[in-house]
This record gives structure tokens, sequence and C-alpha cells, in this order.
């Protein structure tokens, strides 16, 4: 991976990542596509319609189905999936945090139930990078020990421990399995800025010969704790995240917290918001968030935001939308899907250039202006 500074303005980073498979301008969001498919979309709707350079994809989903075996044994999840870009998976670490009871946690690994037939599996930092190495994603992330907020102090150090010591097993198996592709470290620490402090310095020290990770993640927010507890956790933990590797927060969020993260110097994001709202019915507008079924939009030719240049505002209009909508046509969730990523993916375009023009600050506050 080749990994170079654009611009910054203040902390925002403008960067270039370049993966085997394609070249990601930073900041990115990246769509969710947990079983190699963001949901009701395919891989030419992706690299086409809405031209995305990477997306996400579940190792703890396609290792239950259809079975990483079989996803090698096809070639990997580019020829699988036919999205010839890059991937980025998740360890895990989050689907067995969000299974609650059907999981047990050791020093060793994870243990949970299959959510499709309750079959028994253990994870271990080794075994997910080798159901990582036979996806070939481009960017694998590590197991990671992830705990919900609040919790005791005594839990979120022996999650910072144990997220250090899988994270070094991670880095070992992969640099002895041939260092393939590359390998990003989860920051833990709930919103305990010592811990934070810890977790972030211990990983970025983490060598194995001659060899660390390929860039760091802030994992453990937005399970629970307020916004600006979150913004403050964020500022607080990436000046010690390395400034010449990549800083990704996972699994967040709104578009205001992309654009604070932004200010506070994270490069990239993941978040299931954009397509899950817009199946529920929520479209994402410059003006703030749209509600289809909305008896208003009954009769209104308008698109969905005249702003917006994407594939279903420039063929489609509200009323088209708000009948399909009530109508559970399947069509909807494609335009809308559409409709919420192009939103995402123009926010963090346009926050990139604010930042290389060196208008961030501005762009920021026209950002706010526009949706009070
Ligand atoms: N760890 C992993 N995946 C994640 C998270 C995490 O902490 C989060 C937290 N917001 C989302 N996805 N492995
Ligand atoms: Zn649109």
């Amino acid at each position: 991976m080749e990994f170079k500074i654009d611009g910054t303005c203040g902390n925002a980073r403008a960067c270039i990542i370049k993966t085997d498979h394609s070249e990601i301008k930073t900041p990115i969001f990246m769509p969710v596509g947990t079983a190699a498919a963001v949901k009701s979309l395919d891989a030419i709707d992706m690299m086409e319609i809405l031209n995305t350079n990477i997306i996400l994809a579940n190792t703890y989903h396609l290792y239950l189905r259809p079975g990483d075996e079989v996803i090698k044994n096809l070639g990997g999840l580019h020829n699988f999936s036919g999205y010839k870009r890059s991937f980025l998976t998740d360890s895990g670490g989050f689907q067995a945090f969000s299974l609650g009871n059907n999981v047990k946690f050791s020093d060793e690994g994870i243990e949970f139930k299959s959510h499709i037939d309750g079959s028994r599996h253990f994870f271990t930092p080794e075994k997910v990078i080798d159901i990582e190495y036979n996806l070939n994603s481009d960017i694998m992330m590590v197991l990671d020990d992830l705990i919900p907020l609040p919790n005791t102090k005594e839990r979120i150090k022996k999650s910072i421990q144990r997220t250090t010591n899988w994270a070094y097993r991670s880095l070992v198996h992969h640099i002895n399995k041939g260092k393939k592709n590359n390998l990003f470290a989860i920051i833990q620490g709930g919103t305990d800025f010592e811990f934070r402090r810890i977790s972030a310095e211990s990983l970025v020290s983490l060598e194995y010969k001659g060899y660390s990770f390929d860039g760091f993640a802030i994992g453990g927010l937005s399970v629970g704790e307020e916004n600006q507890l979150m913004y403050d956790t964020i500022e607080v933990t990436t000046p010690y995240m390395p400034k010449d590797k990549p800083r990704y927060l996972m699994g967040v969020g709104t578009p205001e917290d992309i654009i604070e993260a932004i200010d506070r110097g994270v490069d990239m994001f993941d978040c299931v918001m954009p397509t899950r709202n817009a199946r529920n019915g929520y479209l994402f507008t410059s003006f703030g968030t749209l509600r289809i079924k909305n008896a208003r939009y009954k009769l209104d030719d308008n698109p969905v935001d005249s702003s917006c240049e994407c594939y279903t505002c420039k063929n489609f209009s509200r009323a088209y939308l708000n009948h399909l909508f009530k109508a559970k046509e399947l069509t909807y969730f494609r335009l809308a899907s559409i409709h919420n990523l192009h939103y995402y993916l123009t926010l963090v375009k346009e926050a990139r250039e604010a930042i290389l023009e060196g208008k961030f600050k501005e762009f920021k506050k026209e950002f706010y202006s526009k949706r009070s």
C-alpha cells in the first residue's frame, strides 16, 4: 500500500492510499457491503454509478456464508463479487459484540454461535487473518475486543490489553504467512483518555521482523456515549496515531460525526447509516433529512435534492419515490440507496477539496448553516 498526504488544513488531512486494486482519495467514506454486496446494489452500480473506490465487507458473515474457502476457490472477493476495486474487511470483533449473549470472550479468542444456524465457532486472531487471506481483502482488520459503553475501568483495561495482545498475534501470523495485502490495528479504550493513549501507543510500537501495521483504526466509539464525548475522545487519540499512515474511525456515523472527525484528523469512515436509512425512508440532503413517505411528496415532481447530481435525482421525482416506498417496490431500495450513498461520498469529496484549498473551517461552517 502506498500512502501520501496531499494537503492538510488544521488537523484535517487529504491523502491518497494506493492498494493493488484502486487509488483511494481521503477523506473517504466506505459503503458497507457486509455479505460482499452493498444492500440492493451490485458491483457495477458501485463502480459505474457511484464510482466508489473501496467498500467494506465482513469476515464474520462471509466465513459463515458462503464460507471463506468458497470465496477463495472463486478467486477471492474481487472475482466473486465482480467489484474490482478495493475491499476492507472488518474482523468480526464488532459482530461478536452485537451478538450479545451468544458470545464468550477469553484471552484466546471469541467463541460465538452462528446467527444463521446456531452452530458454534471459535475466532482467534490467527484464524481471522487466515479467513481474510482467503477473502483476499486489500485492507484486513485485526480481531479486537470491543466493549459497550459505559463500562468499568477494569473491563476497559482488559479490553485494551487483550486488543494489543491480539493485534501482535495477528501481525506475527500475517508476516509469517508472507505479508499479503495490508493489516490495520484497532485502538480501544472506551472514552477514557488515558486508556486511549496507552492503547494507541502500545499498538503503534508493535513490530515483528521489522514490520508494523499499515494503518490504525479508532474502534469502540458510537456505542452508547454522548456525541461530544466521542468527538473529545477522537481528538485526544489522533495525536498518538502516525502521521504517515491512514486513520480510520470504525462504524461512524452521521454526516455531522464525519465532519467533526475529519476536523480531528481522521481519514476513513464506514457506516450502515446511508443505506439503512435509505431503506427506512430517510433521505439525506444538503438541507437536512427528508422523510420520503410524507404525504407532502405525493404530487412533488422535484428530485429529492435539487442540488444533488446523483443518478436518482437526475432521473426520478420525490413523487415517484414516495409511491415506490409506499408500494414496497424493490426498485425503491436501489434508488434511495444510490442517493444516500452519493450524499455521503459527495460530502467527503467536498471536504477533501476544502482541505486542499485550505478552507475546511469555512466548509464546516457552511455545512452547519445550510442544515439549521
Ligand atoms: N471494532 C471492530 N469493528 C467495528 C468497531 C470496533 O470497535 C466499531 C465501533 N464503532 C464498528 N465496527 N472490529
Ligand atoms: Zn440524489
